[in-house]
């Protein structure tokens, strides 16, 4: 699984990190692909989360990892919510996003090929998908 890792302490070291990550990870990721559910266990797996977006630093490191992943962001009946519990403020969608593709798009995942800061996409799993997970840890 590809794992996108932010932390909120220190984004610049942690890019360095993930980038170090990367070279081992392209490979395995480029063999997987998972479900918005399978990476939200595989944070919590690892005692941490989908990333919850929740500044604007946030999403310029998020966007420029250049990764597709999935984030802590879901379509509750009709609302977006973060994963604790949090409505979505500023949203970052992707042009002619989120577009609730066939009516059954629930998730949100971030896109590789945006040029700008927009790059959410609301997604839902299908084969052949190459989506990874977004982690996000705190280090106290
Ligand atoms: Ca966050
Ligand atoms: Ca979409």
């Amino acid at each position: 699984m590809d794992l996108l890792q932010v932390t909120n302490n220190n984004l610049t070291q942690e890019k360095d990190r993930f980038q170090e990550r990367n070279t081992n990870l392209t490979k395995e990721r480029d063999q997987l692909t998972t479900t918005w559910s399978d990476g939200k266990q595989h944070c919590m797996d690892l005692g941490g989360h989908l990333v919850i977006i929740d500044s604007e630093e946030e999403q310029v490191f998020m966007a420029g990892i250049q990764k597709r992943g999935w984030i802590g962001l879901t379509d509750v009946e009709g609302t977006w919510k973060w994963l604790d519990g949090k409505l979505l403020e500023t949203g970052y969608w992707n042009e002619g996003e989120p577009n609730n593709f066939k009516g059954n798009v629930h998730c949100v995942e971030i896109l590789h090929s945006a040029t700008s800061l927009k790059n959410w996409n609301d997604n839902i799993y299908l084969s052949g998908l190459r989506s990874g997970a977004a982690l996000e840890q705190s280090f106290e």
